[in-house]
């Protein structure tokens, strides 16, 4: 495994970063073939990183490589026809800008919300919403094994937000193009190669993501070290959100994450956000916490804290907002 720095083309020593750090062995992967097993590797793995891989899914690969051949195909089309789909509010397509606030990657994408994909590509959209349909109740698997894990009930506490109809859902279809030469690189939040996507938590409860044989992914450990992520195309890789840490009274910790990109290769990375209905309250579950525990946090709705969120920067830490001084 190799560790980066802040500046991602300087490794660092690994022995002198590996005693420092929380033991790092690799992002950890969860079977999800052995519920038993996995809800208590699930637990450890999200209070240590907030990040793992989860194998034997049960989403079927023929409708990740078909959703990623069309997707591909959207990408390959002229600028000026992907400029038709702008700006990406909720729906469309957007390049180079991420979010109202300034911030830019080496990126273009698709956004969408859970009931609104694009209708004029009938096979694009049927295969979106199998697709993230499918996602969906993975995350909802992942959630009642979290709860199971922390030994909570009902073991719906957590995926009953995911299954509301009124769940707020995003998806976002990512390409990141090769990035060949240096200066048309963009740089952002004081790194000083390639970043796709600047570093940042996602705010909501769960994300759930799937990207082809390109690397890029890294993730940010609790010493502040940042380490690649190795590409699966056949896995899925789970972050623990801000809403997550909220509700595990920090327990759970939202991960820092960051896409580089390559020199050569174009990266195609779909992830699906899992969030609550907008009017769901979030405060840390009474059930969790121990006798005279106090709440790291103010109670506040997912719609205040998503338009805090839209209201800030990529890499602000939103959640120190709400944290009770
Ligand atoms: C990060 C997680 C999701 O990709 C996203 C992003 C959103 C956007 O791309 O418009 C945000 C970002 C994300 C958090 C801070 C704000 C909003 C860009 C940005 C600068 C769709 C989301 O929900 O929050």
């Amino acid at each position: 495994m190799v560790i980066l720095s802040q500046d991602q083309n300087q490794p660092i020593n690994l022995a002198n970063k590996l005693n420092k750090n929380t033991n790092f062995t690799g992002i950890p992967v969860i079977d999800l073939s052995c519920p038993d097993d996995a809800k208590n590797l699930i637990v450890k793995a999200c209070q240590e990183y907030g990040f793992f891989k989860v194998i034997n899914h049960g989403v079927p690969l023929w409708l990740v490589s078909e959703l990623e051949k069309e997707t591909m195909a959207f990408f390959n089309m002229s600028q000026t026809e992907k400029d038709k789909y702008y700006p990406p509010n909720p729906l469309g397509y957007c390049s180079k800008r991420i979010g109202l606030n300034g911030d830019t990657g080496w990126l273009e994408y698709l956004l969408f919300t859970s009931n609104n994909f694009p209708t004029n590509n009938k096979t694009f959209s049927s295969l979106a919403k199998e697709y993230v349909e499918a996602v969906r109740k993975l995350g909802c698997e992942i959630l009642e094994l979290m709860a199971d894990g922390l030994k909570i009930e009902p073991k719906s506490v957590f995926s009953r937000m995911l299954s509301d109809e009124k769940a707020d859902t995003i998806f976002r279809l990512n390409h990141y193009p090769p990035c060949p030469n240096p200066n048309q690189r963009a740089t952002t939040n004081g790194c000083r190669n390639p970043i796709g996507f600047g570093e940042h938590t996602d705010p909501q409860l769960i994300s759930i993501a799937r990207s082809n044989t390109t690397s890029g992914l890294q993730i940010c450990l609790p010493d502040e070290t940042w380490v690649p992520v190795p590409p699966d195309h056949t896995s899925f890789f789970v972050n623990v959100d801000d809403l997550l840490q909220v509700v595990t009274n920090g327990r759970f910790k939202s991960v820092r994450h960051r896409v580089v990109t390559d020199r050569l290769k174009s990266r195609i990375s779909m992830i699906y956000f899992g969030g609550p209905p907008l009017m769901e309250k979030i405060s840390p579950l009474r059930s969790l916490m121990e006798p005279g525990e106090e709440s790291l946090y103010h109670e506040f709705t997912w719609f205040e804290y998503k338009s805090y969120t839209y209201r800030t920067r990529l890499a602000v830490d939103r959640l120190s907002f709400f944290h009770k001084r």
